[in-house]
This record gives C-alpha cells, structure tokens and sequence, in this order.
C-alpha cells in the first residue's frame, strides 16, 4: 500500500518534481489535498528555519507527519543572496527576480551560484533535516522554458545547458532538491 505523507507546499513545480523522485512508494499530498488554505509563515532567516516553521505549522493544525523544504539560490558574488529571499527577491515574479539578479550580477566575472534546499521532517515525535546542494553559474541571458524560478538563468557544474534547457528529467536527477530528497526517500525507506 502506498504510504501517505504531506509535502507541505502549494508549488504545483515541485510536487510534481518530489512527487517523480519519491516514486511509487509514496502517496504525496499537498497543502490544498488536506484543507490547509493558510499562507503559512516563513519568517525564520535560515532555509533550515523556514523549512521547520512550514512542518510544524501542519502537524499543529492538521496532525499529519509531513516534511516541507525551503530552497532558494545563493549567488557567491552577493554573499548568498538572494538566499531565503529568492522567491520575494524583487518583489515581483521569476521574470522581475532574474532581471533584479542580472542587473545586480553586471559586469560581475565571479558568476558561481548554487541552489539549496533544507528539508524538514517530522514524523512521530522526531525532527530530521536534510539538504541537498547543487553548484553552478549565473549567465548572461536567459535560455530555455523549462523549470521555473532561476532556472533560465542557472547552468549546472559539467553542463553546458540551464536547467530550463535540461528539462525535467535530468534536473530531477541532478538538482539540489533532488539530492534532498533522495536523502529524505532512503531515510523513509530505512525506517518503513
Ligand atoms: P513553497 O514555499 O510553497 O514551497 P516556493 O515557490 O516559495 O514554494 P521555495 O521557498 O522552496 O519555493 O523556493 C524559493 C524560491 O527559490 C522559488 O520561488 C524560486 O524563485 C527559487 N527556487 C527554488 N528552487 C528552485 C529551482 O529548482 N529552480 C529555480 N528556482 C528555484
């Protein structure tokens, strides 16, 4: 039988990519599919924080072991911004967020980034974290429809393609929430 857990998330981008690398195994549930409308606080300054702040907010209110991740791009030349800012970072969507992050990268030669995501899993009464991180550079332009967020703008070490370009199957396989959750699957395999 296949075994329910909530991903504490309403991003329709990255149920889909957990939901492929979790397999057959599991039954993942999103935010909506248990009744949780609420815009859940992510007010913490770390990935770690937000990611806690997300799993705990459903195991109050709704009683579910559930895990939920934060990620966002840490860019070398910006001390790590945009960082936990990544989604909000200029206030508006992906489009504004690249031009905010070209604009601040211009004339920049130090282009090396990296996404990361932070996984927190409560089940029982036990807390877990897991992180998964995936180096890379900044270019110039976008390329690629693919993915979403920073993806156009985000080439991955030993590629010469942006994961927009990548396309889902190899981002699933190589990105930073993949190597995540591959760490959250083994665990919850182990502890079946
Ligand atoms: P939830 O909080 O509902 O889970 P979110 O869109 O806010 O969804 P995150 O907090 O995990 O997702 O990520 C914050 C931002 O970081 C996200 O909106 C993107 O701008 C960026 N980001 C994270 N993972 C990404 C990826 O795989 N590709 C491109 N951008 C990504």
């Amino acid at each position: 039988m296949k075994q329910k857990i909530v991903f504490a998330t309403n991003n329709a981008h990255k149920l889909e990519e957990v939901a492929a690398i979790l397999g057959e195994s599991y039954e993942v549930m999103s935010l909506r599919e248990i009744g949780c409308e609420a815009d859940i606080p992510e007010t913490a300054d770390t990935f770690a924080g937000n990611a806690l702040q997300k799993a705990q907010y459903v195991k109050e209110h709704f009683g579910y072991d559930c895990f939920a991740d934060d990620s966002g791009l840490e860019v070398d030349a910006l001390d790590g911004a945009p960082g936990v800012f990544s989604a909000r970072y200029s206030g508006g969507g992906s489009e504004e967020n690249m031009t905010k992050l070209l604009h601040n990268l211009t004339g920049k030669s130090e282009r090396g980034a990296q996404f990361r995501t932070v996984i927190a899993l409560l089940i029982g009464s036990d807390t877990h974290l897991f992180e998964g991180i995936v180096r890379g550079t900044i270019i110039e332009e976008r390329r690629g429809e693919g993915g979403f967020g920073y993806d156009p703008i985000f080439v991955p070490d030993g590629y010469d393609k942006t994961f927009a370009e990548l396309g889902s199957e190899v981002k699933n396989r190589i990105s930073h929430r993949a190597q995540a959750v591959e760490k959250l699957a083994i665990f919850l395999n182990e502890t079946k």
